[in-house]
């Protein structure tokens, strides 16, 4: 009999998330290229934008801003952010390579050694305060130039391109790293997102080849690295919302039941199981989807799974086909009908900490690999006072609860839960209004939309919280 785990194992991996895009800024810095963040603007129109075909492939200073193109100018930084998440005692710190540090093309013959020694200081830089890396692949950082030239992901070159580029970054940190990612939030390709398939209101065949390309990919960096370094854990990534059906009405369970698995299983069914799902399979069809598959691809994607899931939780989504159920609630990516029973974040974000536990249960339960909460957090406009602390009992609150709801899904459901990073740990760039006014972080950086601010760092009233949780292990959660 498998030994039951009460409350957080010992060596549980608290820490937080950022991506290179959102916080590292210095985008033209150390022979970096550009990459679809890049040309991304800053605002709230910029989901909108995302959406339509206006949206510009270029930059456009006249016209937009560009938060992310400064940062938080952790590239320049990063001793003292690392220093501040030592502080707080992170376990795990989770970030990303941009391909364009890297391949600043995509297709460079050699790759740009400027920017592996930039990131080989970050890991050592963690490693000398005994933080864990862990390293998404690709979050939301494909080069512009495979959209321009090659289309974005439904072109198949894209496949040996990011195998080259994963290849490069395995061999020269397998030793220092063991935790990776391989595509950041994958399912979001599902509804097209141009920041994970680096195309824009292209057709259902294109988006799903597009992703089949990404499996293979996917497959093919977990094959690298276990090749390189047994010892090495690579997970998939994916946005999870709970799922509801909005009432017990049958076919508002069904819809939701259709939903719940194009949107929160099939990716993960595929990287984690190995193979496309007949509900997939059918889907396809019903939709004249045919996937281009190579010989020996789905042996790979079979032979070659991750080691675990990781997935980025919010929210949860209410599911109902009654037309007068028309209040829409909001989303970074998708919004469900308004769920009567939760409260939202200013940004609209419906905050249900019951709902992760449920994610826990079903995803333990669907898989039975271990679970890693990678992102998770509320973005807020926070008030320093005059001495820029920010008491924000509201982020405590939000984490509290959520972190409570981990503690019984580990304690009562036996859950294999690994790993926990909060979003944007420190205050960066948002991914979908490319704005600095949504804050998720324990630290405060004086910064606004406009770029006015001292860039300084300080510590919230989270950041201690925070720390305590951390020196206790998830014991004390208490707000002090
Ligand atoms: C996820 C992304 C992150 C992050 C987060 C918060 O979808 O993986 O990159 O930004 O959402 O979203 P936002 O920044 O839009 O508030």
């Amino acid at each position: 009999m498998t030994e039951l785990k009460a409350t957080f194992p010992k060596g549980f991996l608290w820490g937080g998330a950022t991506a290179a895009n959102q916080f590292e800024g210095a985008y033209l810095e150390g022979g970096k290229g550009l990459t679809i963040a890049d040309i991304s603007p800053g605002g709230k129109e910029r989901m909108a934008l995302l959406r339509s075909n206006d949206y510009p492939l270029e930059i456009n200073e006249a016209k937009y801003t560009y938060p992310n193109h400064v940062g938080i100018d952790f590239y320049h930084r990063y001793q003292e952010d690392i220093a501040l998440f030592a502080e707080m005692g992170f376990k795990t710190f989770r970030m990303s390579i941009s391909w364009a540090r890297i391949f600043p093309n995509g297709d460079d013959a050699e790759p740009n050694e400027a920017g592996l020694q930039y990131y080989e200081n970050v890991i050592d830089e963690l490693k000398k305060h005994n933080i864990e890396p862990t390293i998404t692949i690709s979050h939301y950082e494909t080069p512009l130039h495979l959209v321009k030239e090659y289309g974005g992901w439904k072109n198949r070159q894209l496949i040996d391109l990011f195998e080259k580029y994963a290849r490069t970054i395995l061999e020269r940190f397998h030793k220092k790293v063991t935790y990776w990612m391989t595509f950041n939030e994958i399912n979001t390709g599902i509804l097209g997102s141009f920041f994970t398939l680096g195309m824009r209101n292209e057709s259902l065949q294109n988006n799903f080849q597009a992703l089949h390309n990404q499996f293979v990919a996917s497959s093919k960096a977990v094959k690298i690295a276990h090749e390189l370094n047994p010892d090495i854990k690579i997970g998939c990534m994916s946005i999870y919302a709970t799922m509801y059906a909005y009432d017990s009405n049958p076919d508002n369970v069904m819809g939701m039941v259709e939903e719940n698995r194009m949107f929160n299983y099939f990716c993960n069914d595929v990287q984690v199981r190995g193979e496309y799902p007949t509900y997939a399979l059918k889907y396809f069809e019903r939709n004249n989807i045919t996937l281009d598959i190579q010989p020996g691809e789905l042996d790979l994607m079979k032979e070659h799974t991750v080691d675990y899931l990781s997935f980025s939780y919010y929210m949860s989504s209410a599911f109902s086909k009654n037309p007068e159920h028309s209040d829409k609630s909001q989303g970074n990516f998708f919004g469900g009908v308004k769920n009567p029973f939760l409260e939202a974040s200013e940004w609209g974000w419906e905050i249900d900490p019951v709902g992760l536990r449920i994610a826990l249960c079903d995803l333990y339960g669907r898989y039975g690999v271990p679970l890693y909460i990678s992102e998770n957090g509320l973005g807020a406009i926070d008030q320093p006072d005059a001495n820029f602390y920010v008491t924000d009992d509201y982020r405590i609150d939000y984490l509290r609860k959520h972190i409570e709801e981990m503690e019984k899904a580990i304690r009562l459901d036996g859950v294999d839960l690994f790993a926990y990073t909060p979003w944007g740990c420190i205050d960066l760039v948002s991914a979908s209004t490319g704005e600095m006014a949504k804050r998720y972080g324990f630290i405060y950086v004086d910064l606004d939309d406009e770029g006015n601010g001292t860039m300084n760092r300080y510590k919230k009233k989270s950041f201690d919280w925070y720390q305590q949780v951390i020196a206790t292990n998830g014991a004390n959660l208490a707000n002090n």
